[in-house]
């Protein structure tokens, strides 16, 4: 089955002035569905078409041939969450209340995964992502960050919060500066809503 862009699920002007409707317009209905275009283009004729969107990505992960299907894979299953991460009047340290108590074991509270995100996510070189991913083996809470199109799923992990740290996501309304960008996520457009309802889902099922 072919893959498809989702519809944002909100209107355009809905994050701003956090992020733009320029900004969305073109994330959106340019950068996204390239992904979507081109993941439809390179699947065709690798067995892989019908696997499933996770699956898909996973198996192309391990093989060297197909780094360039798993990247738009990646940044088709990557923008899929990042759309509903963001909601209007979101953001804050007022979290669901089983995610804070474990953010609280993990990182020492809001304030440390609030360090450690954005730290990981201005470290990270060039284009990528930066999460808070539940490691499927340890059952733990963790912030790594991602190149690319890369994200926790290929390293057993299940991504609960990412933010697109590429500069498409944040040069219109930003300029370079990405602190400033990871600072207004995660203080005012995180869907904390959504991030529970990930963790209730618990780790994604995979196979290797
Ligand atoms: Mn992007």
């Amino acid at each position: 089955m072919a893959f498809e862009l989702p519809d944002l699920p909100y209107s355009y002007d809905a994050l701003g002035p956090y992020m733009s409707a320029e900004t969305l317009e073109y994330h959106h209905d340019k950068h996204h569905l390239a992904y979507v275009n081109k993941a439809n283009e390179l699947i065709k004729g690798t067995g892989l078409e019908d696997a499933g969107l996770e699956q898909a990505m996973v198996s192309c992960f391990k093989d060297p041939q197909r780094g360039g299907l798993f990247n738009q894979l990646g940044q088709h299953f990557n923008h899929i969450h990042f759309w509903n991460w963001m909601a209007p009047n979101g953001g804050g340290k007022s979290l669901p209340s089983g995610l804070e108590k474990d953010i609280k074991d993990a990182f020492g509270g809001y304030d440390g995964f609030y360090d450690a995100f954005t730290k990981a996510g201005g470290g990270q070189f060039g284009s990528g992502w930066v999460w808070l991913a539940l490691d499927g083996a340890s059952g733990k809470l963790e912030v790594m960050a991602t190149p690319n199109g890369e994200n926790p799923v290929p390293y057993g992990k299940t991504p609960l919060l990412g933010c697109d740290v590429w500069e498409h996501s944040y040069y219109i309304d930003y300029r370079n500066d990405r602190g400033k960008y990871l600072k207004a996520f995660l203080d005012s457009l995180v869907n904390w809503e959504y991030v529970a309802e990930l963790y209730e889902k618990g780790p994604l099922k995979i196979a290797a």
